[in-house]
């Protein structure tokens, strides 16, 4: 099913390319709204976040690498930690996972773009600006100060001094904007785009994980952006939602941010098992075992990843009962991860495993998350909980889920799609290194956190004393850093060192059974010269047998593509791609300039709406080029 063979004249794929580029230099770069593009700038970016967040880790073990250490004072320190959680949750490891989807789903589901590219552009450039805005802050001794999930009153007006916790606030606004708008952008392309024959079940793993995700988040954030922006009325609009002397409550805050932030750590696992199914076929050379069981599974993870949020407040003064539901909760979503387990184990062990290192990055994600996922199920239960909360117990364990959980899977899918998005192979030698050294590092870090956790260790502590004994074992997780900071140089090298003169890759170097490997690599900017038929959930390891290979009709002129119907993606009709534009870039700046704005004054928040409206009525002012393409596309057969 390689792209040489779909029959298209040498005319009519010179008129595609036209079709398909972007506007020649900057202004290309400024407009694009290739999803492929849009998404290596999300990857990109994330994963610069990523190193500015391991920055702040590292400094942290340093400083609590022995007794009485004064690298770091203690109000620096409260930002430092703060400032870590905050880019690893809210920069890193959402917008990685989305931007992984954005480049690999439209091509999964063998479509030409996202639906709403306009959108998902503007949302990268309102991501950029908020990391950024949240930098500065901290930059200039304004950083977040009051923990990744900023409580009240600390975060509040009575405790929450200066304009720390303001920058906190906005961020929300920032990323949980952008992550709405590619969450729509991405269910509305899987549900309507699939090339025909792509009924739901046939409907690749990692797309069923990343539209499960990505309803997830359309109905977590909404609740975070709410509150965030309910606490910045009580810092500068004198309301009192959280202000219990004023007939408000503090542990409304809790609610309001937990409902959102534990199924925020289910829309980074999700993917994240998503890449796992996506890689294990592949590798194990066999179909995968119990599709439709892991569709399952995966749905249920999202329903009940929103009866756990309670297990985050057990040591407040919530109801007994109230508690035990959550608990039991939080025992039950053990199970889908379960089947998701034995399914792949199954697919392996029926399948001719070959070890490269992409599975070699799952096979360390088997290991880390059993340690994660058996000390959630003990800090599920409320009597553990009471004993070991906002202990390192606690720490250790989220880096477990979130490191074991996300980061190794994110590693596999990096070296199995690097070849796919630049045509180079990354070094399989540098790799195996990379992966050895952060295995070891990331047990010797985070696993004696969990013996300092139960030696009564709190965490956000910025030092300690001789007497307590924390003081080796600390040490030994300092160690620990150093050797997961030196994989993360081996994984930067790798990739300078692919990119300037790895070996080319052809379009399925692995060997794949989805469409992403049926497009070049790197893909063209159409992705498809054009649209397959597809007849089998690995459409590449069993093509149509009989009847059409390829959607025929669609024009080489126009930005062109297909939309089909959400359950048998049966052809239903032609879709116009908008053209590369620049609102996108203009509206975001000027989002930017009102929420930074709404930072320091109230008027601010009121004028500075302005521009943004501006911008959004231009974006949407129909130009002479779309109608008149419009009008071809009507009167075309
Ligand atoms: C790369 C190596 C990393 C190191 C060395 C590291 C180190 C640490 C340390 C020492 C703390 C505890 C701070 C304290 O309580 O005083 C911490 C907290 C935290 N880390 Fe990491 N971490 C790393 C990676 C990550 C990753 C990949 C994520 C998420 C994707 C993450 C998310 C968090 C969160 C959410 C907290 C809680 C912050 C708070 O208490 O507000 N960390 N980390
Ligand atoms: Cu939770």
């Amino acid at each position: 099913m390689a792209e040489a063979s779909s029959g298209l004249d040498a005319h009519a794929r010179a008129e595609l390319v036209r079709a398909w580029s972007d506007p020649p230099t900057w202004k290309g770069w400024i407009c694009t709204l290739d999803h492929k593009a849009i998404a290596r700038r999300f990857i990109v970016t994330a994963l610069l976040f990523f190193l500015a967040g391991g920055v702040l880790g590292g400094l942290m073990r340093h400083q609590l690498s022995g007794p009485g250490k004064t690298l770091v004072g203690p109000d620096l320190y409260n930002q430092v930690f703060t400032m870590h959680g905050t880019t690893m949750m809210f920069l890193f490891a959402v917008p990685v996972m989305q931007g992984v989807a954005l480049y690999f789903l439209p091509l999964m589901i063998g479509t030409r773009n996202t639906a709403f590219p306009r959108m998902t552009a503007c949302s990268y450039w309102i991501y950029l600006i908020g990391g950024l805005t949240l930098f500065a802050g901290f930059a200039c001794n304004t950083g977040a100060d009051a923990g990744w999930f900023s409580y009240v009153p600390l975060a509040g007006p009575e405790y929450g001094f200066g304009k720390r916790s303001d920058f906190w606030n906005v961020l929300v606004n920032f990323t949980e904007a952008m992550g709405l708008m590619v969450a729509v952008d991405l269910v509305t392309t899987a549900l309507k785009m699939r090339a025909p024959g792509m009924s739901l079940l046939r409907m690749p793993l990692f797309v069923w994980a990343t539209l499960v995700s990505s309803v997830m988040i359309i109905f977590a954030m909404p609740t975070v952006m709410l509150g965030a922006n309910l606490v910045q009325f009580d810092r500068m609009a004198g309301t009192h939602f959280f202000n219990p002397a004023e007939g408000g409550d503090a542990l409304l805050w809790q609610h309001m941010f937990w409902y959102f932030g534990h199924p925020e750590v289910y829309f980074i696992f999700v993917p994240a098992l998503g890449m796992i199914s996506a890689i294990i076929p592949t590798f194990a050379r066999r179909p995968m075992f119990g599709h439709r069981a892991i569709v399952l599974s995966l749905i249920s993870m999202g329903f009940l990843s929103f009866g756990l949020w309670v297990h985050h407040m057990y040591a407040t003064n919530l109801p007994e009962l109230g508690k035990s539901f959550f608990t039991a909760m939080s025992f039950m979503i053990a199970i889908p991860s379960a089947v998701q387990l034995f399914c792949w184990i199954a697919t392996i062990a029926g399948g001719r495993l070959v070890l490269k290192t992409p599975m070699l990055f799952i096979a360390g994600f088997f290991a880390t998350l059993m340690i994660g996922g058996l000390t959630g199920i003990m800090l599920g239960a409320v009597p553990l909980d009471l004993q070991v909360h906002d202990t390192y117990f606690v720490v250790a364990h989220l880096h477990y889920v979130l490191i074991g959980g996300a980061l190794f899977p994110l590693f596999g899918a990096i070296y199995y799609w690097f070849p796919k998005v630049y045509g180079r192979m990354l070094d399989e030698r540098l790799g195996r290194w990379q992966f050895w050294l952060l295995s070891i590092g990331f047990n010797l870090a985070f696993f004696p956190l969990h013996v300092l956790g139960l030696h009564g260790m709190p965490r956000r502590i910025y030092t300690y004393t001789a007497d307590t004994g924390w003081g080796p074992l600390n040490y030994l997780s300092w160690v620990g850093a150093m050797v997961e900071d030196a994989s993360m140089f081996l994984f930067v090298f790798n990739i300078v060192r692919a990119l300037r003169k790895g070996r080319a890759a052809e379009a399925d170097p692995w060997g794949g059974p989805t469409l992403e490997w049926a497009a070049s690599s790197p893909p063209a900017a159409y992705n498809f010269e054009r649209i397959p038929v597809v007849a089998s959930a690995e459409p590449l390891w069993s093509p149509p047998a009989s009847g059409p290979r390829w959607v025929t009709g669609l024009s080489t002129r126009l930005r062109e593509g297909l939309v089909t119907t959400v359950l048998d993606a049966l052809p239903d009709v032609r879709y116009l791609y908008p053209a590369p534009s620049p609102w996108p870039i203009v509206a975001a700046f000027t989002v930017g300039l009102w929420l930074v704005w709404s930072i320091f004054s109230n008027k601010g928040m009121l004028i500075g709406l302005i521009p943004p409206t501006v911008a959004f009525i231009a974006w949407y002012w129909p130009t002479k080029e779309e109608a008149s393409a419009e009008l071809e596309m009507e009167k075309r057969p």
